[in-house]
């Protein structure tokens, strides 16, 4: 291959400089020969490469670190294996709303078809949770990458996938680079509704509603947040969340009703919204809900954008949502109401109480109280899937936006310990704290030697019960003989400290709460093991 004319930028130097131009700082990935080319140009660009263990993880990570700083994240990956190994990630942004660009390595087209090796049809593979899927072409770098970045974030974010080969990324970028180049900024796309229409049409609802119960959904955009509180707090409306907005409004309020879409107490939960008698799904996203009140019940939908998967339910005219709550906050509320969901509210807190049924266990009704009266209200806490995942969805007391991660669109294990360190990335001045149950920490515990050796440092809870214990309780709850749901014990304590992190081991809350207090403080990295007992669980979970 001749060498490139300097004077011109290679279709590897010109990637590297739109995504530099974006203002992403960082892009996350696992190398491979194929892309190390656009890793140099990365680097050449001021781009860092935070290099991780599994590319699912870094796809994970980047995701977050992303959404985030309001921007595209980017992970990039070699082809065949590496690629492959990003469909976890592309899933999940594309069911959680989250901003993802995957830039993998691929055969060139012009190989022959006998060249097999590591081929695989990435752009059949990830096509269907992609929105937007493209081959990177010196004659198409300059509007292809800008294209795909800019997909990402529209509303819903989502995923989008380029494949780069490590020929093509030596080849001369032909078409001269945008002047002045394309902002890559959160899009929404102008809503047909007239806001101040439905604005007087809610208000008229709740005009004669006696328990109307506001559901704020992943649709939510948190910029909107101030507006929302105010008028919520105006009006002293009762209201709800999904995991994935937790923090759009302060969970210690007493207009506070809990968290829907299938945590712990999802039974009362569903109780609460079948009890409304209107129910306002502010950017409510069915995506999180694993039940189906949401299209048995009727739900006022009040949208600005598609669901994830670019629905609408029908007859449903989307509106914007920061002048419909300009609109409804500078009126008086139509009447009022006087804590309709009181005896749920009631009934969802004690299911904290409560004492541990094994020796050296802890109470998970604990774990929260003791991290939570120490935890600063912008701490950023990530989830796993399993268990505690449910406790934390419904019993963490967010208080601030963009505070909450977990994966619920898709629920993917391996989520919170990635999510932690593109989070920390992103936002180096908040405390982080990470949940993660042993099964998904024993996936991805690896990646706290990345943590470390990137900066980011946070506090790891890993509740430690043997098992896959949200499984084993469905396995138990249909009835079924118990099989296969425990596993041999890793020592967590042992495993942090092989990935040189600080670790101990407690089942004394206070414990707990001292020792995370201190690390949050101190932005150290420390891993937690807290004993549990599956069992424990089941009251909250069947409530
Ligand atoms: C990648 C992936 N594989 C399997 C599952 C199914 N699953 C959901 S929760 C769970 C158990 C998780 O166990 P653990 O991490 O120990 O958390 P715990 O339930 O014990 O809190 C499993 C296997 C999943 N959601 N994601």
């Amino acid at each position: 291959m001749p060498e490139p004319d300097q004077a011109i930028p290679t279709t590897a130097a010109a990637t590297a400089r739109v995504i530099a131009n974006a203002g992403i700082e960082r892009v996350f990935g696992l190398p491979g020969g194929e892309v190390l080319v656009l890793i140099d140009e990365l680097r050449r660009a001021g781009v860092d490469f935070v290099l991780m263990r599994h590319e699912s993880n870094a796809g994970l990570a980047a995701a977050v670190y992303g959404k985030l700083r309001g921007q595209p994240g980017v992970v990039v990956a070699t082809l065949g294996p590496g690629a492959a190994n990003l469909l976890l990630p592309m899933s999940n942004a594309w069911l959680d709303q989250e901003p993802l660009v995957a830039i993998t390595a691929q055969i060139p087209d012009e190989f022959p078809p006998t060249h097999t090796h590591q081929k695989l049809p990435l752009h059949e593979l990830f096509r269907p949770v992609s929105r937007y899927v493209a081959t990177v072409t010196g004659e198409s770098a300059a509007t292809v990458v800008p294209r795909a970045l800019a997909a990402s974030v529209t509303r819903p974010f989502a995923s989008v996938y380029l494949t780069l080969s490590a020929r093509e990324a030596l080849r001369p970028s032909l078409v001269p680079e945008p002047t002045p180049w394309p902002t890559i900024a959160p899009t929404l796309a102008v809503p047909a509704g007239d806001p101040a229409v439905a604005a007087r049409q809610l208000r008229d609802r709740l005009a004669s509603a006696e328990r109307p119960l506001v559901i704020v959904g992943l649709g939510f955009d948190a910029s909107n947040t101030h507006r929302l509180q105010r008028w919520l707090a105006a009006w002293n409306l009762p209201v709800a969340v999904t995991p994935k907005v937790k923090g759009v409004v302060d969970e210690t309020t007493p207009s506070f009703v809990g968290v829907v879409g299938g945590m712990a107490a999802d039974g009362l939960m569903c109780d609460a919204i079948a009890a409304a008698d209107l129910r306002i799904g502010l950017g409510l996203d069915p995506v999180e809900i694993d039940k189906t009140w949401h299209a048995e019940l009727a739900v006022h939908w009040v949208l600005e954008a598609t669901n994830a998967c670019g629905v609408v339910p029908a007859g449903v005219e989307l509106v914007e949502h920061a002048s419909l709550l300009d609109a409804l906050a500078a009126e008086a509320a139509p009447r009022t109401w006087d804590a309709p969901f009181a005896a749920f509210q009631q009934r969802r807190l004690a299911l904290l109480d409560g004492h541990a049924t094994a020796p050296g266990t802890m109470w998970p009704g604990d774990i929260i109280r003791a991290l939570a009266g120490v935890a600063p209200p912008d701490t950023i806490v990530t989830t796993d899937v399993g268990s505690h995942k449910y406790l934390f969805g419904q019993f963490w007391p967010s208080r601030q936006p963009q505070t909450f991660w977990m994966s619920n669109g898709l629920s993917g294990m391996g989520y919170g310990l990635s999510a932690a360190i593109g989070a920390k990335l992103a936002r180096p001045e908040s405390p982080v704290l990470a949940a993660v149950g042993d099964g998904g920490f024993s996936m991805n515990a690896q990646e706290l030697e990345t943590a470390e050796r990137v900066g980011a440092r946070f506090v790891t809870v890993v509740l430690e019960d043997g098992s896959y214990s949200l499984i084993k309780l469905a396995q138990e709850s249909r009835k079924l003989e118990p099989y296969r749901m425990d596993f041999g014990r890793i020592d967590t304590v042992k495993l942090a400290e092989a990935c040189g992190v600080e670790a101990l081991r407690t089942s004394d809350p206070g414990e707990l709460a001292s020792a995370a207090a201190l690390a949050l403080s101190e932005a150290r990295s420390l891993v937690i093991a807290v004993p549990v007992n599956y069992a424990d669980y089941r009251g909250m979970f069947k409530a």
